[in-house]
């Protein structure tokens, strides 16, 4: 304090004698110096534009060359997929609440651009003979490859992609920094003035090149990526493929829906959720693309017979046709994770009683075609419930996002324990042997779902009333049912709510209850639901986190309730 004190005046003494002491004169503006800043703040972008271009090249060149080696080796999805798997698990859930399936195209926006940002950085940074822009594209490539060699299907040449990419991407950024070379050594400390090139003269020459080569970059970088993607075109045939599969004719129909499943109280769930609007929950950034002809199922581990099943052997055995709710272990209380589909499927217990599984296996290690892997215990497996190897959803082949050709649906789990979506691979092991993916990540070894009541309408913080005011929605617990469900208001008493057809255990069902709303209650009001399961638990008040296994709770909603 006291040093501030005394130093102050001295330092408004000093500034007072400043206007005696004499100043270098800045230097007037004149106007040759105008064009001459303005070229200065161009060289500035086009050296940044130098490694913009060349991050480009080396992803478009990556791009292409991973054509030929596999569809994810490129190093900007290696890289992609490698931060959703390193994700911590509160990542994944703020990714999931906050951009909900655009989780993914976010993700690669993000990427992008902290690569445009770095690589302006590397461009500006690049010079002739201190090359830190070439040594920071080196780098980025050694992400790049890492990642790439780490992702669970790579091999060696995997690396191939980031290396040629890279490689591209040094040569065009030390040509593109040739062209201004020439340009920025005269305008540098010391330049002799009477060296400037006059306008129109060198300095046109070496910015036409300079045009000349970063078009070149920019235009091989952009053919590159465009030529990679469409060549990438093995998507396209699994697409069409898919278009004219023939479906299985199935004998053994799931159940009509009786009337009164559905309450179709307008804003609520149907009963049914059309495949475009099922949710979608998965770690792969490029849907897996596997035809029929490729697709195989490899079983081994504790089982007395191996064997390998292709499409052929699947379509050779008896389909089954059922109605089974689906849901994510991410759901938040009063979310909507959840979906409900008619599906085609092979029963995976009529398979296992043929593969003379050893006694002491309690777990079904089932991989994805993208190296996912999921847990399932053999007991709910077997134990009479449908769960299935299933190849159809709603009256299509399962749509390439939801596991084409063949995935697993198991009423009662959790999807990351349970519904293996594009599954190539079953190993018969045991929980103390192996661990699932999100297993790995601090999630639930064995994760049955969680009793689950949702109120669809109202809206939250709809304004209703007064009069008679229908709150509908839907809750489930798979493969123990629902026997009731109840709404309240304000902390009041339990109001039974009318509960639509139960179509079976393993599906969800639907609600509604009428609240007499009167003038008298206007305001703000909360409402709550619960639900009983099939064995008669109620829903537990409560609240815990999605992670390690569902989310607990009641939801409550505020309205408004008009005077
Ligand atoms: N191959 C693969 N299968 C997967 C997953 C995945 O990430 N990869 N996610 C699981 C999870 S967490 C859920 S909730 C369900 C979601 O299935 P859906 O996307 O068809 O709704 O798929 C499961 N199967
Ligand atoms: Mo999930």
């Amino acid at each position: 304090m006291a040093a501030e004190n005394d130093s102050a005046p001295i330092r408004r003494r000093r500034r007072s004698e400043s206007p005696n002491m004499t100043r270098p004169q800045e230097p007037a503006q004149t106007d040759a110096d105008r064009p001459r800043r303005g070229r200065r703040a161009a060289l500035l972008c086009a050296r940044a534009a130098t490694g913009i271009l060349a991050a480009g090249l080396v992803l478009g060149v990556g791009e292409l060359v991973s054509v030929a080696v596999a569809p994810n080796s490129s190093p900007f999805f290696a890289v992609g997929a490698t931060t959703v798997d390193r994700a911590p698990a509160w990542a994944r859930e703020f990714a999931i609440d906050t951009f909900a399936t655009n989780d993914k195209p976010a993700l690669f926006a993000g990427i992008a651009l902290v690569i445009v940002v770095l690589a302006a950085v590397a461009g500006l940074a690049e010079r002739p003979r201190r090359p830190a822009g070439s040594v920071m594209l080196f780098a980025g490539g050694a992400v790049g490859m890492y990642a790439a060699l780490t992702r669970p299907e790579a091999t060696a040449a995997w690396a191939a992609p980031t290396v040629v990419g890279v490689a591209a991407g040094i040569v065009a950024l030390r040509l593109m920094q040739k062209t201004l070379a020439h340009e920025s050594a005269p305008t540098g400390v010391g330049a002799d003035p009477a060296s400037l090139p006059t306008p129109g003269e060198r300095h046109g020459v070496s910015r036409r090149r300079f045009f000349a080569v970063s078009g070149a970059a920019a235009a091989v970088a952009v053919a590159a990526w465009a030529g990679g993607r469409s060549l990438g075109a093995h998507l396209r045939d699994v697409v069409a493929e898919r278009a004219h599969l023939r479906l299985p004719s199935v004998a053994d129909r799931a159940a009509p829906i009786p009337p009164g499943t559905d309450i179709d109280v307008p804003g609520s769930t149907s009963f049914i959720t059309p495949n475009p609007r099922f949710y979608r929950i998965d770690t792969a950034l490029q849907v897996p693309a596997v035809s029929t002809d490729e697709w195989q199922l490899r079983i081994h581990g504790m089982v007395g017979r191996e064997r390998t099943l292709d499409w052929d052997d699947l379509a050779a055995r008896t389909p089954v046709e059922r109605i089974i709710t689906l849901t994510c272990v991410s759901n938040e209380v009063g979310g909507s994770l959840a979906g409900n589909a008619t599906w085609i499927g092979y029963p995976m217990r009529d398979l296992i009683a043929e593969l003379d599984v050893d006694p002491e296996s309690d777990m079904l290690l089932s991989t994805s075609a993208d190296g996912f892997t999921v847990g399932t215990p053999v007991a709910s497996l077997t134990d009479g419930r449908d769960a299935m190897l299933a190849v159809a959803m709603n009256g299509a082949p399962l749509p390439l996002e939801h596991g084409y050709p063949v995935r697993q649906v198991v009423p009662g789990l959790y999807g990351f324990v349970s519904a293996t979506k594009w599954v190539v691979d079953w190993e018969f092991t045991r929980f103390d042997r192996a661990q699932a993916y999100w297993t790995r990540r601090g999630w639930g070894a064995k994760a049955p779902i969680k009793t689950a009541s949702r109120i669809d309408v109202p809206d939250a913080f709809a304004t209703v009333g007064p009069g008679r005011v229908r709150v509908a929605g839907t809750a489930w617990a798979q493969h123990r049912g629902i026997a009731a469900v109840e709404v309240r208001v304000d902390d009041g008493p339990w109001h039974p709510a009318t509960l639509a057809e139960e179509y079976s255990i393993d599906t969800w069902r639907q609600w509604f209850w009428d609240w007499d709303v009167a003038a008298a209650d206007a305001g703000s009001a909360t409402l709550q639901v619960r639900a009983t399961d099939g064995d008669g638990v109620v829903q537990t008040p409560e609240r815990t986190p999605p992670i390690p296994g569902g989310a607990t709770g009641w939801q409550s909603i505020v309205v408004t309730v008009r005077e």
